[in-house]
């Protein structure tokens, strides 16, 4: 494929309500997404990516400026001078070309999957076909936010159970976290509900931590530090609820060293924090080759992300709900068609490539920022 130019366009869409972590609270939300337009054996292509690093370096050490400049300044340039140089670009070597950069690897997904979107939609090929993905929907679950009350909380859950979602994820901290579980198990009873702590806790938490034992989660999700891989694997020892890895797990080596040390019993894969959406493959086959399960975790996507990770949960190794909601989970209006719940379930699309596209009129709309870089 011959790359003709990259557009970043960050778009700012506000959020129908807050969402709270335990690193921070937000009320809107500020992606980024790269518009690759290329030629394919002389026919024009465009391909979508989206980059989801968060307005400030407090999930991981990316954020929004940064990944634009990153692009900018060097992982475009380095992919436009690869192919001057005569390399044929294709989504199997963006990582390969960029390999000496590095870290960025949510600035890295989004070029691989824009370029990945063009490369398919060119062949006519669907991502869920790229991936084998094995069913044509996904469960969906959903990410329930920190609350200001115990009530508030109920209310958030009643509403996203009558919606349909078959799982409830329940974000922690210290000082949130007992209680309002118990009060969701009194509450709801016996349904699909584990935690996630984003990195909130120590090893001298650990007595605590036990306490959630009595709930019969179906995981805790990422309670102690990104580089924490042996104390979580001593945490482990000390709880029998599993324990999932989201953070920690930044590429396919980690993967493979957090389940050889018993760090990580199941794990959250996001294409963006491993650098793209081919590394998550490999991690989906390392996990599925140790009997790990993994489940598909969210950064509050746009349809253009959501797409993509519908397409990739549907590989057989994700056996357990994903954090991939309906668009109106975040969004008042998607920049794309919007995903629905329907019977518990997201479809995975079906058309060329992400099989969906911004709708023109709404991308324009909500557009803050455009840069676009030519191919010499
Ligand atoms: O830890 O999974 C996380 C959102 C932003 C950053 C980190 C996380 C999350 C979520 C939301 O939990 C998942 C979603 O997109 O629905
Ligand atoms: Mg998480």
């Amino acid at each position: 494929m011959h790359i003709l130019d990259v557009e970043l366009i960050t778009v700012r869409l506000p959020l129908v309500s807050p969402f709270t972590t335990s690193f921070s609270t937000q009320t809107e939300r500020t992606p980024l997404l790269v518009k690759v337009t290329a030629l394919e054996d002389g026919v024009r292509t465009v391909g979508w990516g989206e980059c989801v690093a968060l307005n400030d370096p407090v999930y991981s050490e990316e954020y929004l400026d940064g990944a634009r400049s990153m692009l900018e300044s060097y992982l475009i340039p380095i992919l436009f001078a690869a192919q001057a140089a005569g390399t044929d670009i294709t989504a199997e070597r963006v990582g390969h070309v960029l390999r000496h950069i590095v870290g960025h690897r949510m600035a890295k997904s989004a070029l691989e999957m824009a370029v990945l979107d063009a490369q398919l939609r060119a062949a006519g090929r669907s991502f869920a076909d790229f991936f084998g993905a094995t069913v044509d929907r996904v469960p969906s679950g959903v990410s329930v936010g920190i609350h200001e009350s115990t009530a508030q909380l109920l209310d958030a859950v009643g509403g996203y159970l009558e919606q349909g979602y078959v799982r409830i994820k329940l974000k922690i901290k210290p000082g949130w976290d007992i209680e309002p579980v118990r009060a969701v198990r009194e509450r709801f009873g016996d349904i699909p509900l584990q935690v996630d702590a984003n990195a909130a806790y120590t090893l001298l938490d650990a007595p605590l931590l036990r306490r959630l034992d009595a709930f019969d989660l179906l995981l805790i999700e990422q309670p102690l530090a990104e580089d924490d891989l042996r104390q979580h694997a001593q945490l482990a020892t000390l709880m029998t609820t599993p324990m999932c890895l989201d953070e920690s797990i930044v590429s396919a080596a980690r993967a493979a060293d957090a389940i050889a040390w018993g760090a990580a019993a199941i794990i959250n894969i996001k294409p963006g924090r491993v650098g793209g959406y081919l590394e998550a493959k490999r991690i989906h086959d390392i996990a599925s080759a140790n009997g790990v399960a993994v489940w598909c975790g969210g950064m509050l996507e746009t349809g253009i992300g959501r797409a993509a990770n519908a397409a990739l949960a549907g590989m057989p190794g994700f056996t357990l709900p994903g954090d991939i909601s309906a668009s109106d989970r975040f969004y008042r209006e998607d920049i794309t068609a919007p995903f629905v719940l329907d019977g518990g379930d997201i479809a995975i699309p079906t058309g060329p490539g992400l099989g969906v596209e911004p709708i023109p009129e709404v991308l324009a709309d909500v557009t803050v920022h455009t840069v676009t870089l030519r191919a010499s």
